[in-house]
């Protein structure tokens, strides 16, 4: 707690942590009861668990400390590293299949309650897929519906949307042969690889885990965002609000936590079903408030304007407002101690995914075919608690914040080229001119053991230097707090980058979406490869990206494919395989020469910010722009 009493990373007020505190423990009080040092071993990735001679903590360059079967530290390093790639891949492209399987439902007639909103991208996906795009929209959605699904357990040749990156990636990934076959395929492989005593050269392991994060963000993840945008529309710039002062006292609150938007959306429609809200009117409730949590959040957010209660890190106090009739939760990112934190609450956690169920929550599951009819059973229960809820624990903090999100790779591109000539040429141009010196990425997710606003510092300081900022994921949330969302903010934007916002009347960070979004930005750094004048392939680019706070396997597997796909990541406040000076050098130097761009890792704010820049100024040289 600062000065302010305020919590400096989440914003809440002392009085929510008194009214808690011996209530209920939440994870900040868990980082302190734990002490601040987690195992070394294993936050450096070299404690090998792969076999039950170990566990084996191994230590670099010792000998008699190598793993029982004489794995070295690189090798164990490169292996865990590799597995968290793996199960990264796993979660998000697992995403992309199952909004896969909503859209078949969905254009087999076995759901009325979606339909198709965006039927160019419907005809752009069916391209990649080298299908007759031109067919009537119906045909041609079952077709894109077979081939999305197919993506997942292909056995051979290439993932379809490989054939986006620009030309010279893909030779460079089939000179290397990394280009993802499937994506279930490439998760396998590298769990199989990681095994005992299957690929035991460092080398070998951290070149194939590229080939499987690749499979995420030019596959799985790539393919949730298209799909859901076909579904539920591609996201325009629309005005919102974030933090959780938007609970409200008289309203049914609902918080929608997770990650694929499918619930979300049918919770959206079902709230505003005039049955529902009479329902909600007789319990004395004016309606029923959504607000969203986490990537669903965002999902919601960047389509509908649905607010957003809170990051990652806000989860347990959203809950510890006592204002939250139901936390409805489906896959990822979701603390199985919300459930305890509800219990000292009127609160229903329910879990509606069979493939995630929490001790203590209740279990409503999802009819996939008839979404719109589960979303009612679930808001009726949070219905059913509004009653219960003591006035005398209620407190919503007055924290929230002015936003403008939606901002998708095609909306940037109407935005900056003007409606006639949609491009990114006028964002190279401005590259070129130097009013912008380069394009920057903060991802990821927010974190109780990083104790400063990391995200918001470092964004606050591109910016100031005239680098054009992209978020997406629970940075995008923390930033947005600190109000950097709203074209107000281009005041704090260097004199050049401040004069082409005000132009176009956007804000200096733009919110790309959630974290299977990022493949927005692979597909936005594609165009602006393809607008001319910046090089010919995405390492060319002044453009980086980074994970101040990461926490999630996840962000990994993103990493992995940033880097891979050309562009420079920097990850802090650690670096997974770090007590691996070898496995550490691979990614960190070697990675530049296999695939042009290095991992880096920063500590606080300011490093991430001067690595930044640098990395940035450096491709300016590079590409004889550096005036
Ligand atoms: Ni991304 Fe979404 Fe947040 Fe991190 Fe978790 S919500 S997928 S992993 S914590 S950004």
């Amino acid at each position: 707690l600062k000065a302010k009493n305020e919590c400096s990373k989440c914003m809440i007020n002392q009085d929510v942590f008194e009214r808690i505190q011996g209530k209920v423990l939440t994870a900040p009080e868990r980082v302190n009861k734990r002490g601040t040092k987690p195992c070394l071993f294993g936050k450096g990735g070299t404690c090998c668990h792969v076999c039950n001679m170990g566990p084996c903590q191994i230590v670099e360059g010792v000998e008699e400390l190598r793993g029982i079967c004489g794995a070295t530290a690189a090798t164990v390093a490169a292996r865990n590293f590799g597995r968290m790639v793996a199960a990264g891949t796993s979660a998000h492209s697992d995403h992309g299949r199952g909004i896969a399987e909503v859209f078949y439902h969905t254009v087999h007639g076995e759901t009325e309650d979606f339909e198709i909103k965006d039927e160019k991208k419907l005809r752009m996906v069916a391209y990649y897929f080298g299908l007759d795009y031109k067919k009537p929209v119906k045909e041609l959605a079952k077709e894109v519906a077979v081939n999305a699904l197919e993506e997942f357990g292909k056995q051979h040749g290439e993932l379809a949307f490989i054939k986006r990156a620009p030309e010279k990636r893909q030779q460079r990934w089939r000179e290397l042969g990394v280009v993802p076959r499937g994506v279930d395929r490439e998760v396998v492989e590298m769990l199989h690889r990681t095994t005992v005593g299957v690929d035991q050269d460092y080398r070998s392991l951290l070149k194939a885990s590229v080939r499987c994060a690749l499979a995420d963000g030019w596959g799985g993840s790539m393919l949730a965002t298209e799909l859901q945008d076909i579904l539920f529309g591609t996201p325009q710039p629309l005005r919102a609000v974030v933090n959780l002062g938007v609970l409200k006292e008289d309203m049914v609150n609902v918080t929608v936590h997770g990650h694929e938007p499918e619930v979300a959306e049918a919770l959206a429609i079902a709230a505003q079903d005039p049955e529902i809200i009479k329902e909600a009117e007789k319990v004395g409730a004016k309606g029923i408030n959504l607000a969203g949590i986490c990537c669903t959040g965002n999902e919601v957010l960047m389509r509908r304007g649905i607010p957003i209660a809170g990051s990652f890190v806000q989860q347990e106090l959203a809950l510890a407002t006592g204002a939250v009739e139901a936390m409805v939760v489906d896959v990822q990112c979701i603390m199985q101690n919300v459930a305890t934190v509800a219990s000292a609450y009127h609160t229903a956690v329910i879990t509606v995914s069979d493939k995630a169920e929490i001790e203590g929550a209740m279990h409503i599951p999802f009819d996939h075919k008839h979404p719109v009819e589960s979303a009612k059973k679930v808001l009726r229960e949070a219905i059913s608690r509004f009653p219960k809820r003591d006035k005398n624990l209620v407190y919503i903090p007055p924290n929230k914040m002015d936003v403008v999100a939606g901002f998708s790779h095609e909306t940037i591109l109407y935005i900056l080229g003007g409606r006639f000539r949609a491009s990114y040429k006028p964002l190279n141009e401005n590259i070129i001119n130097g009013r912008i010196l380069g394009v920057a990425a903060i991802v990821g997710c927010d974190n109780f053991r990083v104790f400063e606003k990391t995200h918001a510092e470092l964004a606050k300081e591109l910016i100031a230097n005239n680098i054009l900022v992209v978020v997406t994921g629970c940075a995008a949330t923390s930033i947005a707090r600190e109000g950097l969302l709203s074209p107000e903010a281009a005041s704090l934007a260097g004199d050049s980058l401040r004069e082409v916002l005000e132009a176009v009347g956007c804000p200096p960070v733009l919110h790309m979406g959630s974290c299977v979004d990022n493949s927005r930005i692979l597909i936005a750094l594609t165009e602006m490869v393809n607008a001319g004048g910046l090089g010919e392939d995405l390492d060319d680019l002044p453009a980086i990206g980074c994970a101040p706070e990461w926490m999630s396997e996840k962000a990994v597997a993103i990493g992995n494919y940033f880097v891979g796909s050309g562009a420079c990541v920097v990850f802090g406040p650690n670096f997974p395989t770090e007590k691996s000076q070898i496995a550490t050098d691979y990614l960190f130097h070697e990675f530049y020469h296999i695939f042009g761009a290095p991992w880096v890792v920063a500590r606080n704010a300011s490093e991430f910010a001067n690595i930044m820049i640098d990395k940035i100024k450096e491709k300016r040289k590079n590409l004889g722009i550096d005036k």
